[in-house]
């Protein structure tokens, strides 16, 4: 068998067409996928123990991550894994409590960041690579398998602030108030994003998405420094070595920005957020990348015909070109699942 059919990252899967030509169908595959809404991660997710149990278990995270495709007929699954396994892999212990979310002993002073190790974080994350490895080997050939990475600002948020922030008062601190100091903890992160991303490839993910969920929370000068310019620097690392994976970024809340962001940045695609107008969207973003996104999962939530015009919508405006059907963000915990049976056939023309 020749090399390149042996490699999966080389093979044609069902997301990577959409980013050769328009598909007569978008695909489809949604954020938050496997999680809480379903009854059966809810089970997984109790014989696994903690949150982060569950990440470093290959065998129980195969499972969470194949339980929505089994229901649904999704044209890629994503790893079972977190943003925040990064800081806990480079010597940050995280830990999620019940109805708290992550909790970090924060980062205070750059003496902090002295101890943080790619190294360490290579083979603390060995188990993730392995479920990548699981996954692909149970997957059809054809389904995408996605890896991802938390983006440095996204990350760094969680590592100065040590929990979920509304305000990002000491991010936006280190960012405005010390930039060298911040830029030393920056490209900590842009190496680590790149060998974790790199490690996914390697073990069989065909497609990339970079997920930075706070990137709309920055000023203009804030959003080039510490939003496009590291990504552009993990993206030409990635494209070095893997020159054929496309790469999706997600920066919530870009805005405006979301224009000439893939030029700038030097990504496949673009996952937009679900206050992003269709129409223009598609004349100033879909014109010159791949678009993804963006039905409002608390539309998915209440379904029905409220549904059924977001998603005709959607599909009126930019199914003609390069597009992957998703939400704006990630499934709600209390979405009924017939509401993304009823969207995927939906999508589908079913
Ligand atoms: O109790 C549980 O079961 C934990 C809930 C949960 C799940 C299912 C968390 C905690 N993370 C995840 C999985 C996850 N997280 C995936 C893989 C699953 C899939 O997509 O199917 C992915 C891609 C993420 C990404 C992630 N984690 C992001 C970026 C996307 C987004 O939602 O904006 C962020 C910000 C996180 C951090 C995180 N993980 C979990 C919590 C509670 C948080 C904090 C969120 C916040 O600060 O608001």
């Amino acid at each position: 068998m020749p090399v390149t059919e042996l490699n999966s990252s080389a093979a044609t899967t069902r997301l990577s067409a959409a980013f050769q030509a328009p598909a007569a169908r978008p695909p489809i595959w949604l954020m938050r996928q496997a999680g809480r809404y379903l009854p059966e991660y809810r089970e997984t997710r109790a014989e696994a123990g903690s949150f982060l149990d569950l990440c470093y278990n290959p065998r129980l995270a195969v499972e969470v991550a194949l339980q929505p495709l089994r229901r649904f007929d999704l044209d890629a699954a994503i790893l079972f894994s977190d943003i925040l396994v990064i800081p806990d892999g480079l010597g940050q212990p995280v830990r999620f409590d019940e109805g708290v979310g992550p909790v970090l002993m924060r980062l205070e002073d750059t003496a902090d960041f002295a101890p943080l190790s790619l190294e360490r974080m290579r083979a603390h994350l060995a188990p993730v690579y392995e479920t990548v490895d699981r996954l692909r080997a149970e997957l059809p050939r054809d389904v995408s398998l996605i890896g991802f990475s938390g983006a440095p600002w996204t990350i760094a948020t969680y590592m100065l602030e040590g929990r979920s922030s509304r305000e990002f008062t000491l991010g936006k601190y280190w960012a405005y108030a010390r930039p060298e100091d911040f830029r030393v903890l920056v490209e900590i992160l842009v190496e680590a994003v790149t060998a974790h991303l790199s490690a996914q490839v390697e073990a069989g993910a065909d497609v990339l998405q970079l997920f930075d969920s706070w990137a709309g929370v920055l000023d203009d000068w804030g959003f080039r420094t510490w939003v496009e310019a590291p990504i552009r620097a993990i993206v030409g690392k990635l494209k070095a070595r893997h020159p054929k994976v496309p790469v999706i970024l997600f920066a919530r809340g870009a805005g405006a920005r979301f224009a000439g962001l893939a030029a700038r940045t030097g990504v496949d695609a673009v996952a937009l957020d679900c206050t992003v107008p269709l129409a223009w969207a598609r004349e100033t973003v879909q014109s010159e990348t791949v678009i993804q996104g963006n039905l409002d999962p608390a539309i998915l939530r209440i379904g029905g015909p409220a549904m059924e015009r977001a998603v005709a919508d959607i599909l009126a405006a930019w199914a003609s070109g390069r597009f992957i059907f998703n939400l704006g963000h990630g499934i709600l915990p209390d979405t009924p699942p017939q509401h993304v049976a009823a969207l995927v056939r939906q999508v589908r023309g079913a």
